[in-house]
């Protein structure tokens, strides 16, 4: 076997081809999608990145070489194959290729784990299994092309808002979020865990004076849930910036969330097609506030019952999702359900200046205003029986210059879900990581 390409280099991808360049020479690189041998005619088509591309070999036309080449051929093998591009009104993108030249790159054993080409349907199990495969498919592939987008369009909001991108360690001492579960590690003679959220990072480098700072960076929780929302191993997008509040970092959220979306429609239309999803019908911002002393009144009102003071249980979520046309706001929460880091209102200090981002009954995003003050952040651990011991290089940084400052953490796969109209979180993810899943 040949392990080098020689001089074979890929010349267009399928999305090149159209009848525009019909008499050029062409040479595509690809996998083999579908073989129909109609003995004086040979049809493949070949699949690439960007979608498929017709190789039509009449016996007439073509050299026996080449016709015994494509014959050799086997579903979802690799090939370069050169030709001259020719109007074509059946075929994809109306154009085939005669071919000149038929170079098997890597042959495919037969027979496959799962069939790329969806003729036969595979559970979310099987698929996840043979997840290289799957992947092959347009309508997943689509998928990461549109998260791919969205990050992107995410790095470029930042930026353009003078937000700069920092990376925290993963590889963490304590706990950040009092209450979700910590993966243990063993590091060396010690005892470490995997970090649940870049929190006590971010809020450190606005006392190093960042101002403005980002990271998207991957979180781990051991939680249990085996929902369609849930993952042990998520993408966050975290945002934190001094010498503001909850409003202004809801802000800047509600200006992310919308520019992604206008950029999902304006960058991914072929994607969305291929999903068959309409985002158009999605409403960009400035997205509603609902405040959650009526919230509790709504989720009452639907027949679900709900105790002020409680977070909201997965039927809450739902009927007040259900009164929402997309993403809203959920602000002013109980003081006592949200982490030692939130400010209460002075008037009132059973609720905070905490908030989520929700898109229905889907949570995309908690923030809120922070607590500068050494004094009352160590009381505030304590009301939560956290030990203020185990925050030590954290809390050194309230003692000398930590200014005001909010931020908030966007679920990156969740947001994902939303672009895509996907119900399933494992749909958004390469190789996710649940309760029951640690391979691929
Ligand atoms: P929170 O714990 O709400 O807040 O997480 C922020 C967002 O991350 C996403 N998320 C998850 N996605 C998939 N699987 C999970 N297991 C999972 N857990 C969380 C959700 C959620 O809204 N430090 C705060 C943020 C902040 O205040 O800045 C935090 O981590 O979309």
């Amino acid at each position: 076997m040949d392990y080098l390409l020689g001089d074979l280099r890929r010349t267009h991808y399928s999305s090149d081809i159209s009848p525009e360049i019909s008499g050029e020479e062409v040479l595509l690189m690809g996998w083999v999608h579908e073989i129909r041998d109609l003995g004086g005619i040979i049809f493949v088509i070949i699949r690439d990145r960007d979608g498929l591309i017709q190789v039509t070999a009449p016996s007439k036309k073509v050299d026996a070489e080449i016709l015994a080449d494509l014959r050799a051929l086997r579903k979802e093998s690799v090939v370069a194959i050169k030709g001259t591009a020719q109007e074509a009104g059946k075929a994809p993108n109306g154009v085939e290729i005669i071919p000149s030249k038929v170079k098997i790159l890597n042959l495919a054993n037969q027979p496959l784990p799962m069939d790329p080409t969806e003729k036969v349907k595979a559970e979310i199990d099987t698929r996840l299994n043979s997840r290289f495969l799957d992947l092959r498919k347009a309508n997943v592939s689509a998928i990461f092309k549109i998260k791919a987008n969205m990050l992107k369009t995410v790095r470029q909001y930042f930026d353009d808002n003078d937000i700069i991108e920092i990376n925290t360690p993963k590889l963490v001492a304590s706990a950040t979020e009092g209450g979700t579960e910590l993966f243990p590690i063993t590091y060396f003679e010690k005892e470490a865990f995997l970090g649940q959220s870049p929190q006590l990072y971010k809020q450190m480098m606005m006392g190093a004076g960042f101002d403005k700072v980002f990271e998207i960076g991957q979180i781990f929780r051991a939680e249990e849930h085996d929902t369609l929302r849930h993952l042990n191993e998520a993408i966050s997008i975290d945002m934190e910036a001094s010498f503001k509040d909850d409003k202004d970092v809801m802000n800047i959220l509600d200006g992310m969330i919308t520019t992604v979306l206008q950029s999902t429609k304006e960058n991914c239309a072929k994607e969305l097609e291929i999903l068959d999803y309409d985002l158009a019908a999605i409403p960009e911002g400035p997205f509603p506030e609902v405040k959650y002393d009526d919230a509790v009144d709504i989720v009452n009102s639907k027949g679900i019952d709900m105790e002020w003071g409680e977070d909201l249980s997965r039927e809450a979520e739902k009927a007040l999702g259900d009164t929402q046309e997309g993403f809203y706001f959920l602000t002013d929460w109980p003081t006592a359900i949200k982490p030692f880091y939130v400010v209460p209102y002075e008037d009132r200090p059973e609720i905070s200046h905490a908030f989520d981002l929700m898109y229905k009954n889907l949570e995309i995003s908690s923030g809120s205003t922070r607590m500068h003050d050494y004094d009352t952040l160590v009381a505030q651990m304590e009301q939560r029986n956290l030990n203020p011991d185990g925050f030590g290089a954290y809390l050194q940084a309230f003692k000398y210059g930590m200014p005001p400052h909010a931020g908030w953490g966007v679920g990156a796969d969740r947001l994902a879900m939303v672009l895509t109209g996907v119900e399933n979180i494992r749909e958004t993810v390469l190789f996710p990581r649940d309760r029951h899943r640690l391979t691929p």
